[in-house]
Order: C-alpha cells, then structure tokens, then sequence
C-alpha cells in the first residue's frame, strides 16, 4: 500500500458548496427569509460531488460527505464549518461556487475567513471564469486570492471534478485550474440533484432549474456567456432529462421548473426535449409548467412555440434589449430586429404563453426622455405583460468590458455593484444619478395598477395566478426593498455581525433600534402593496361560469330594489343559476342569511374595495368620539373577510 493510500484510509471528507450572496449598500449580505429561485450551480456542483462519491473515485477508505449552503437564504456557520476541520481523520473543503461580479467581493471575504481557518478553499464561476477569459494575465482581485492559497477554477468541470477532489484530498491543490479550452460535453453527464431540505428556503418549494443546454450563437458586446461556455451549443440528453423530471415529481413533487438555458431556442435537441416534456404531462399526467429564455427570433422556428406551449411552458423571457436600432446595432446585437416585436409577442401571446422581456438602459443613444418613450411602447405597442429592466453594466468576460479595460475608460471599481442596478458607468446622456432614477421610474410606471390590471385581465386563465404572483414579487424587490427582483426574496434578513469590511459592526442596541425603525416602514408599505393586489384581485379575477351565472341573478334581482338582499331572494338567485349550471352549490338558509348582510354579496356585485377606503379615509380625518362604533367593527370584519377571501384564492392556487 502506498504512503498516499495509506494517508486517504478512513479519512472522511467534507466538501462545503457555498453559493455566495453581494453586500447591499449598508454592508449587509443580502439574505432573505426565503428566497424565489433556488441556485442552478449548486445543485449541479452537488450533484457532481454525489456522482464522485457513488463511484470512489478518491479510493474505498475516503467517504465523501456533502453540504449544501446558500448564503442568500441562510447564515453561513463559518465557525462550525472551521471546528469540521479539526476532528481527527477529517478534512473540510470548502468550494465558493457560481460566484458571479457582485458576489466576488463577499466570495472573496468568505474565502479569507476560511483560509484564517486554516481549509482549503476553491472558487469558480462566471466571474473568475470570465476575468482570466478575455483579460491579458491575472487580475489584482484575483491574485490576491491565489496569494492565500485559493485554489481558482477557470471554466466547467463536468469532466474534471472528481481530478479536483482527488488533489485536494492528497493536498495537492494547484493555484489555477483551466479548462476553458476543453468545455466539458455535457450530453450525459449527471443532472442538477434537488435536495428536498434546501428548496423548504424558498417560497415555492416545487419549483427547481436545470440547464439544459449551454452556450449560445450571437455576438451581443455586453454578455459574457460566448465568452465563458462558447459560441458552440452543447446539450444535455432528452432522456436524461426525462429521467431526472419524473424522479423530481415522484420523489419531491416539482413540477415546475426554470430550464435556465441562456438561449433555450437554439439548442439543438428543443424538439426531442418538449417532445419528451409532452410525454410527461400527457401519458404519465405529470402537471409540468416552465420558464424558458429565447431570442427575438425564436417565433419563426417552425413549431418552436406551439410545442413548447404543449410542453407546458407558461412564460418566456425574451432578449429584448431596446426597442431602438441604433442601440442592438451598437450592442452587436444584429439578430434583433424592431420591426419583427410585435409579431414575436402575438405569436407567443397567441399561443397563450406570456412574455416577459429583458430590458436594458445606459446604451449609447438612451436619454431620460426615451427611456420613458420605451416603457410606454413596451405596454400600449408591445402589450408585453412582464419586463425586467437592467443598467447596462460592463460585466467582466464581455466584450464591452475588455474593450473599457484596453482603452482605459473609467467603471466602478466596486465589483459589488456589478448587478445591473448600480451606476457603474458613466454615461454622457445622462447626469450622475440620472440614469438610476430613469431606471427606478422605469419600473414604477411599467408596474402601475392601470397596467397590471389590464395584463390580468387579458390573462390566460391558467397563467393568471403565476404572473399575479409575479407582480407582487417584483413590485415588493423593485419598489419596496430597493432592489431586483431577481435578487430579492421575500423578507429581509440583516445579520448584525456579518457585515462588509469597512462597515462598523454595531451595537445590538443601536441595531434593534435601527431595525425596528426599518421594520415600521416596511409594515406600512406591505400594507399598502396586499390593499393594491387584493383591489387588483378583485378587479381581474377570473370567475368561474357559475359564478358570473350568480352574479346575473343577483344583479337581475337588485334592479328593482335600492337595498340588500334578503336571504330568501339570494336563495332564488341561487336556484336560478343553478338551472344553467348544476355545479354550484345552494348553501344552507343560515349561510344565505349570513351573506345577506351583505359582506361577501357586495363585493362580488361591486368588483371593488373603494367603498371601504373611502370609509377608512373618512374614519382617519374623523375624531374619535365621532366614529359610530357599529360602522367600524362592520367595515373591519368585511375587510378582514374580503382580505381572507383574497388569501385564500391565493394559496389555492
Ligand atoms: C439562471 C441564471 C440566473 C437566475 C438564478 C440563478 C439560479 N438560481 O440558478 C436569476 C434569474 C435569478 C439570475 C439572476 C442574476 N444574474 Co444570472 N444567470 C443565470 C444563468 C442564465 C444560468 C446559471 C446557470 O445555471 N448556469 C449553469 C451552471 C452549471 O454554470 P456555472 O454557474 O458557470 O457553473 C459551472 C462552472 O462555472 C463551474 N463552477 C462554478 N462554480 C464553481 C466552483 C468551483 C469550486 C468549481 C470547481 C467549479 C465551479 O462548474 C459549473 C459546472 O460546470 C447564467 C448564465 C449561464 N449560462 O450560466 C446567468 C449569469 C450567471 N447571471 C448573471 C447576472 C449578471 C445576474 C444578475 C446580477 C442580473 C440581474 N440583475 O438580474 C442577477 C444576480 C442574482 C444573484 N445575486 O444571484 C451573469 C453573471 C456575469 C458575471 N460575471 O457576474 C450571467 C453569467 C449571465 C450574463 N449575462 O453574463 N441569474
Ligand atoms: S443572445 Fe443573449 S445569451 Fe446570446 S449572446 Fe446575446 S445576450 Fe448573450
């Protein structure tokens, strides 16, 4: 036996994947009670660790032992992690992974911290990956970490993982990994692993990824993804995906998912995928729904959207970028074509899947006046129903960033704000601030109560509670907590402790102080926001046929009466409708009688909760003595009815 063999006997191995979260502008991680999307690489790095393990490769005597941790959901026990590393016979590895820009900077804090600790420490991910891609040598950020002994790994390691591993457990780490220029197949290589304990953070928990294919074929200056996965399009094996699909639904009931391919139109196999996706919900009934991310040409694939729609996919985040030529034209993004938007979202539209399109500020010929311009044609042209909006950011691995380094030109030096809500460029169009304040109107008036409502209301049925639900979500990460939605969850945690360098950790005096004060405002404005989508709610919601039915009977029987309704003429409603649909229910005489008093009645009659602002507007300016106490405790219980009922259709969808 050799020295090295005899070293691994009964060594058991710990690897830590750490998906690190950015600071906010206070310094503290940005950590959500829960959180909306579940990280794609962490499930994929952990699923290649298992792959590791089940086949030995680092010898019989070593057992591997996974934990999975996501900084944007959860605390990181950096302290526990460390102690892991003290008991004899044991060794912890810690790897940083999907670490895009804005994270670096708290990978690189966690990294130290680990290192102080004494563990080996990996990183990888976009931007490590796309850094060393297009810059000549290793950046300062980099080297300093390759200088504490951080191991960097430049590209995938579909192929090359277990090689890793096996080095790190005989402490042979390298400096630098780079396999770039060796892009893994990924045709069979093992799925992204859902881990049951890890989707309870977030607040639709059967809801999980899987990359499908990677790469993509244009030539956009701003993205870094030709850069880091290639221009060449590599594909995962329907089957496989199959296979994976049907264990997620049998073993941990997911059934929808976000295939966050970048360009999921020019994967090659997109027709044996769906085909295999119709099998699924058709002959095994397996109730699937999806995301998707295409091009601005996908619509003239022939078949691409009537199949995905039969497939399940219920909205697709389209490449849109701007809506003005110059702009794609300066972008190098040719394949967009203006002229060609309106047909691209009816064709989607008509095959009743909803569009959502990524939108882009701070190109050459944007000024403040056209990004309004924009935001207006997005909706009364356009009729798209969701939009994201970005600052354009000169993200490190695209082309546009290497062009700014070559020339010299200035960016932010914080890598932190590399998030696309942060200024990091200048831009001569607009004065400092001036863009973040377009941007921020931007997305106030695309989410407007007029729009929102009429997207709802021209909603397909089946689609209406998911972008109800995104509505909320967006409107509470862009406008409430001053964030993106595609970095927000719901509830932010702020870990007293753990904040950025250069921030002064407070007192928990001043802290719960500080909090409480945020809390307050933060009440009050979840107030206004449930009051706005429960009014929404109310406006849009789709009613069944014995409903509406219902509603005429009633409607008939109030023409001829300026009062509620007594129990025994909603009865005759009740009956009447019932006549055309057998379906709805007759309740009982002390239930019409309850509803006579006309809490629920009225609502569903008036599609409306003015009448109870406006009472609660003129209790507010009233004084106190003035109030009739009868009229309040009325109007409380059919808000808090009327508010339930809202909750209620909610959670059952
Ligand atoms: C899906 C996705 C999202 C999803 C969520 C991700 C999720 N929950 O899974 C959402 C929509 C929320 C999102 C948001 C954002 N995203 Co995003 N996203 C992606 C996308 C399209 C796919 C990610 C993925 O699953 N990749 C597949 C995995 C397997 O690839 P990978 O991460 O590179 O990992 C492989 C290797 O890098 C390596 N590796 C990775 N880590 C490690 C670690 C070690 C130790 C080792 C050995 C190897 C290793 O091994 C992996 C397997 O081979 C990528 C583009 C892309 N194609 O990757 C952009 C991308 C990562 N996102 C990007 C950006 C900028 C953002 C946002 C800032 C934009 C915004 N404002 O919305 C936010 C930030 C959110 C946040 N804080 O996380 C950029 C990052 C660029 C950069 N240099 O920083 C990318 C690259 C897209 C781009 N335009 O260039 N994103
Ligand atoms: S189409 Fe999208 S993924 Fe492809 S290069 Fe352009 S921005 Fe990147």
């Amino acid at each position: 036996m050799s020295n090295t063999t005899l070293a691994l006997k009964m060594k058991k191995i710990k690897i830590v994947l750490i998906k690190p979260s950015k600071y906010d502008d206070e310094g503290y991680v940005i950590r959500h009670f829960r959180g909306v999307l579940p990280s794609n690489t962490l499930a994929c790095l952990s699923s290649l660790t298992k792959n590791v393990a089940d086949r030995g490769l680092l010898g019989p005597e070593t057992a591997l032992e996974i934990e999975l941790l996501d900084d944007t959901v959860q605390k990181i026990p950096v302290k526990r992690i460390i102690k892991s590393n003290r008991l004899p016979f044991r060794r912890t590895i810690v790897a940083l992974v999907g670490v895009q820009s804005n994270q670096f900077p708290r990978a690189s804090d966690l990294a130290k911290k680990f290192r102080a600790g004494g563990l080996q420490v990996l990183i990888g991910g976009f931007h490590v990956t796309g850094m060393l891609a297009l810059s000549k040598g290793i950046s300062p950020e980099i080297q300093a970490l390759i200088d504490i002994g951080v191991t960097v790994v430049k590209g995938e390691v579909e192929e090359t993982w277990g090689g890793i591993l096996r080095d790190a457990a005989e402490d042979k780490l390298k400096p630098l990994y780079d396999f770039l220029g060796c892009k893994p197949d990924i045709y069979s290589q093992p799925l992204p692993r859902v881990e049951r304990k890890y989707l309870k953070r977030f607040i639709i928990s059967n809801f999980g990824t899987i990359d499908c294919s990677r790469g993509c074929p244009f030539n956009c200056s701003f993205c870094s993804i030709i850069n880091v996965q290639g221009k060449e399009m590599r594909v995962r094996s329907p089957q496989r995906l199959a296979e994976s699909i049907r264990n997620n639904y049998h073993e941990h009931r997911l059934y929808f998912y976000f295939f966050t391919d970048d360009n999921f139109a020019r994967n090659r196999c997109w027709k044996e995928v769906f085909e295999m996706l119709i099998r699924l919900r058709e002959e095994e009934n397996i109730p699937l729904q999806f995301m998707i991310q295409v091009d601005t040409q996908s619509h003239k694939i022939p078949g691409f959207v009537q199949m995905a729609a039969r497939a399940g996919c219920t909205q697709v985040f389209i490449g849109m970028e701007s809506i003005n030529p110059q702009n794609l034209k300066a972008a190098g993004k040719t394949q967009n074509n203006v002229q060609d938007y309106k047909d691209l979202i009816s064709t989607w539209h008509n095959a009743k899947i909803a569009t959502h399109v990524a939108y882009i500020f701070g190109f050459p010929f944007d000024t403040p006046e056209s990004i309004r311009e924009d935001v207006r044609r997005l909706q009364n042209e356009l009729g798209v129903e969701q939009a994201s909006f970005f600052m354009l950011t000169p993200i490190p691995g695209s082309r546009d960033h290497a062009r700014m380094v070559q020339n010299g030109e200035a960016m932010s030096p914080d890598l932190n704000e590399y998030d696309s809500f942060h200024e990091t460029i200048r831009h001569p169009n607009f004065a400092p601030g001036e863009l973040f304040a377009s941007y921020q109107k931007a997305w106030e008036e695309f989410y407007s109560y007029d729009y929102m409502r009429e997207v709802l209301n021209r909603a397909n049925p089946e689609n209406y509670w998911n972008i109800f639900c995104d509505f909320l979500w967006y409107k509470n990460s862009a406008l409430i907590e001053g964030g993106h939605p595609m970095i927000h969850g719901f509830f932010r945690l702020k870990d007293r402790t753990d904040r950025r360098p250069g921030f002064a950790v407070q007192s928990r005096l001043t802290h719960l102080f500080r909090r409480s004060r945020e809390l307050r405002r933060l009440a009050g404005s979840w107030m206004s926001l449930a009051l706005e989508m429960e009014e929404l709610w109310l406006q849009t919601r789709k009613r069944s046929d014995a409903e509406k039915r219902l509603l005429a009977e009633i409607k008939k029987l109030r023409s001829g009466v300026n009062r509620n309704l007594r129990s025994a003429e909603l009865q005759l409603a009740h009956v009447r409708a019932r006549l055309h649909c057998p379906e709805l229910h007759v309740p009982s005489k002390p239930a019409l009688a309850f509803r006579a008093l006309n809490f629920r009645m009225a609502k569903r009659l008036t599609y409306t909760r003015a009448d109870l602002r406006l009472f609660w507007k003129k209790a507010g300016s009233k004084k106190l003595f003035l109030l009739h106490p009868h009229k309040v405790v009325l109007n409380l219980f059919r808000d808090v009815q009327l508010f339930v009922m809202f909750i209620r259709d909610m959670a059952k969808a």
